[in-house]
């Protein structure tokens, strides 16, 4: 998408410029995370060179384009307010709030959406996306920690003042000129960065830290330090078994789905969070420690259509209640046994997924096609103009994230004593207000992104193809 006026930057281009910027200041804080990039770098080009197949779906998709800048980095901030700031800060780089995710089921005091680019042609320039979660007080049950964690809060202040100016500049004007944009990616960096002095003293560090680890991590520093920043893998497993030659220690368990010929939705593996000195308020030198930060790669598959979402639940949640326990160290073989079983059931062609209308695809006119277009007599509907070979199409990249996942990587990150049961639940209405507008459904998007291919290829074949 083009900006209004040209003298402005493209938002897709100050995100960009910001995630190169981002993963170089955190390359920096956690030297580990560049040894991750070169670790996944490496694999990324022995899958290439091994499957003709996967770099030509890639090629075809243009994912081969994006694979190299594809990351994903989290936050966790403390209230309403920076919450909707940071919604406004993402939307200078054109990043909209997509999606709804509830961690309490899972014990984690936060819900949370995912801020990305939604347009195709978006993504294609910039695929950096944030998962941001907003920590619910309301569930912190001992009223003195709760009064203690907004005080503390309320104190701070996680932007640049220039940034907050050039964020109403650019809501005001529609958008950045190139100096403005320059200066906004410094001074939003800010925000993100790590500190290691703390806001409060040891003590009142302790008294957040026994409530829940996580909440200590949101309201104990200056500002929501990026926790994570996670490459995108073309094979998970194959990094997962390599990290140990590496000094990296994986959780035992590859979230989502299993591994697939044709990959869907997200997989996902973490490892354990980094310990850190930090200096508590009431401390002159790094005397303390903390936990937060961690490594994460993931490898992206299909976006799946409501009914194949509905599938991969089913037989996830049939794999979990069949384990009867959280997967860990010790089940970890067995699960995958059992996800394996269960997700047997699910297709594992591209043309049975489309057939049965179980993902989300971009259709697009083949070069027989084009040569037919002045010569032959072409089907007039889209079945009949793929099987004749006049159309081909390639499944739509999962753009998102998926709940039981992110809620299993909270949860290798945070230890297991962190778990938490949780009365209150899914308050998507609560979250919206604090954000200040709607969460976007990412099913529309993929719909949206599969119809426009759809007219594109009837603009070009001259014929109506599109049926709602
Ligand atoms: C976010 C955890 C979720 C993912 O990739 O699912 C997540 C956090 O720890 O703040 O990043
Ligand atoms: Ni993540």
């Amino acid at each position: 998408m083009q900006p209004k006026n040209k003298n402005f930057v493209n938002p897709s281009e100050i995100r960009a410029q910001f995630s190169k910027h981002m993963s170089d200041m955190y390359r920096k804080e956690v030297p580990l995370y560049g040894d991750l990039l070169s670790l996944v770098e490496d694999t990324n080009q022995e899958v290439l060179e091994k499957s003709t197949n996967t770099k030509a779906h890639l090629e075809r998709t243009g994912e081969m384009k994006r694979l190299s800048m594809e990351r994903h980095g989290a936050i966790r901030v403390g209230t309403p307010s920076e919450l909707s700031t940071i919604r406004r800060l993402f939307a200078v780089m054109g990043m909209e709030p997509v999606g709804y995710y509830d961690l309490t089921p899972s014990g984690v005091p936060v819900h949370s959406t995912a801020f990305r680019a939604v347009h195709e042609e978006d993504l294609q320039i910039s695929p950096f996306r944030v998962f941001t979660s907003l920590l619910r007080l309301e569930l912190i049950d001992n009223p003195e920690t709760r009064q203690l964690a907004k005080d503390t809060l309320a104190k701070r202040q996680i932007f640049t003042p220039r940034v907050l100016e050039l964020i109403e500049q650019c809501a005001h004007d529609g958008g950045l000129s190139q100096a403005d944009a320059w200066t906004f990616i410094h001074e939003a960096l800010e925000t993100f960065r790590w500190h290691t002095s703390a806001t409060v003293t040891s003590d009142e560090y302790k008294r957040l830290h026994n409530q829940h680890r996580l909440i200590a991590d949101v309201v104990a520093f200056k500002g929501p330090h990026i926790n994570h920043l996670t490459p995108r893998t073309l094979d998970i497993d194959q990094v997962q078994a390599q990290m140990p030659a590496r000094n990296i220690t994986p959780k035992a368990v590859v979230e989502g789905p299993p591994r697939r010929n044709c990959p869907i939705l997200l997989r996902q593996t973490s490892f354990k969070a980094l310990q850190e000195k930090v200096t508590f308020s009431n401390q002159s030198s790094e005397a303390g420690s903390h936990t937060a930060r961690f490594g994460e790669i993931e490898q992206r598959g299909a976006a799946l259509t409501p009914k194949g979402r509905a599938l991969y639940d089913e037989l996830l949640n049939a794999s979990r209640s069949e384990l009867k326990e959280f997967p860990n160290e010790k089940n970890a073989e067995h699960y995958t046994e059992i996800l394996a079983k269960n997700f047997s059931k699910f297709p594992d062609t591209y043309k049975e997924m489309n057939d049965q209308d179980l993902a989300y695809f971009r259709y697009f006119v083949t070069d027989k096609g084009y040569e037919a277009l002045n010569n032959t007599t072409l089907p007039t509907n889209l079945k009949d103009l793929i099987n004749a070979g006049f159309i081909e199409y390639e499944s739509l990249v999962y753009e998102d994230f998926l709940p039981v996942s992110a809620a299993g990587i909270f949860q290798s990150n945070l230890g297991d004593n962190a778990q938490a049961q949780y009365k209150i639940s899914s308050n998507q209405t609560d979250f919206q207000n604090s954000l200040g507008t709607e969460v976007l459904d990412e099913l529309d998007l993929y719909a949206d992104t599969q119809k426009r291919s759809i007219v594109k290829c009837g603009e070009i074949l001259n014929l109506s193809l599109f049926t709602a």
